[in-house]
């Protein structure tokens, strides 16, 4: 079977590719999952674009947080090569029947707040994503090569702030130091739940979507943030983590993934927040999708005449 045999040679199934309806269920649901964590995590951050403590600072933020747009539309197109309808994903979405990432439904409170999204979540999304760039479905793999150098401005950008903190005041130095303690455990369960109960985790390793499981990915995080988190002279808020010389990696304590259940399960601390700024975003910007749309008949009847 020509599917098979794509797969086997490491090839790129293509969108006119013929494929098994359940692979092609696995992608949508991972993508749109993918697009929808872009676009609701441009309010955390977003939240903080009018109170960025300078004009350069307020610049780059701008600019990340319209690059996480840029990374949903990307991701809502490669959904669409696989037969699926913006509009649908959107409503699937905003009725809660599709899921977003469990780290958009935590607080900003403090400036310092941006520097841990943009080094831990952000860092946590290129150790998930740079595997993805690899992914069997190639429109998916190709916006995912992009999104990638994107999140690595934006990981340098965070690791930047928390530096300048870090080396600032007391107050700033415990401002930072508060913000890492707060995200750190939040930005591991953004792998997902352990291997022993990720549903998805095996056929979806199978067909080459992912190329490593949740903990083997958690893991490589956890490896390249602790010298980080020295560098910045900021601790990390697990008294169990060292490093396990037989194993060639750190030890860490046990994650509560209670937690992830409850906030991806909508009880979270902003997840009803989250919702319905989303949902008033896009009402309010019916109105721009109805003249785009009014703009495209008429060039294509300007067009269809000449
Ligand atoms: N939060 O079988 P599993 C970003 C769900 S964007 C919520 O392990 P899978 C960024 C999972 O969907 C960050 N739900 O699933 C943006 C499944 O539910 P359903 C997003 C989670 O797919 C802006 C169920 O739990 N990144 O970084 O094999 C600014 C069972 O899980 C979570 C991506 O989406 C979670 N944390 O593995 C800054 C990357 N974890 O569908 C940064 C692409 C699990 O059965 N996605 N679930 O109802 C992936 O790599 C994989 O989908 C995951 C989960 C590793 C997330």
């Amino acid at each position: 079977m020509f599917f098979e045999e794509l797969l086997a040679d490491d090839g790129r199934v293509e969108p006119r590719d013929e494929m098994p309806d359940a692979y092609r269920r696995l992608l949508v649901r991972q993508i749109a999952q993918h697009a929808h964590s872009e676009i609701i995590g441009m309010q955390p951050e977003g939240n903080w674009i009018s109170r960025a403590p300078s004009l350069r600072r307020k610049a780059i933020l701008m600019a990340k947080v319209q690059d996480e747009a840029g990374h949903g539309l990307y991701l809502y197109a490669a959904a669409e090569t696989l037969g699926v309808d913006r509009e649908d994903l959107l409503d699937q979405l905003h009725t809660g029947r599709q899921k977003y990432s469990s780290i958009f439904n935590y607080p900003t409170l403090t400036w310092a707040d941006v520097g841990a999204i943009g080094w831990l979540v952000d860092g946590a999304a290129i150790v998930n994503q740079v595997p993805l760039c690899r992914c069997s479905y190639g429109p998916y793999g190709r916006a995912m090569v992009r999104v990638c150098k994107e999140e690595s401005f934006h990981q340098r950008q965070g690791f930047e702030i928390l530096h300048t903190l870090s080396h600032g005041t007391p107050a700033q130095q415990a401002m930072a130091q508060d913000a890492v303690d707060r995200y750190w455990w939040p930005a591991l369960m953004m792998f997902g739940p352990p291997d022993a109960d990720s549903p998805h985790s095996a056929q979806s390793m199978a067909w080459g979507i992912k190329r490593f499981s949740n903990d083997e990915l958690r893991q490589r995080f956890i490896d390249m943030t602790v010298p980080q988190s020295e560098a910045l002279g900021l601790s990390l808020p697990d008294p169990d983590l060292r490093w396990n010389e037989e194993r060639g990696h750190y030890d860490s304590g046990a994650i509560d993934f209670t937690e992830l259940t409850e906030v991806v399960s909508g009880r979270g601390p902003c997840n009803a927040q989250r919702m319905a700024h989303r949902v008033k975003a896009h009402e309010d910007g019916a109105w721009v999708r109805e003249a785009a749309s009014a703009y495209a008949a008429k060039q294509a009847a300007r067009e269809g005449a000449a």
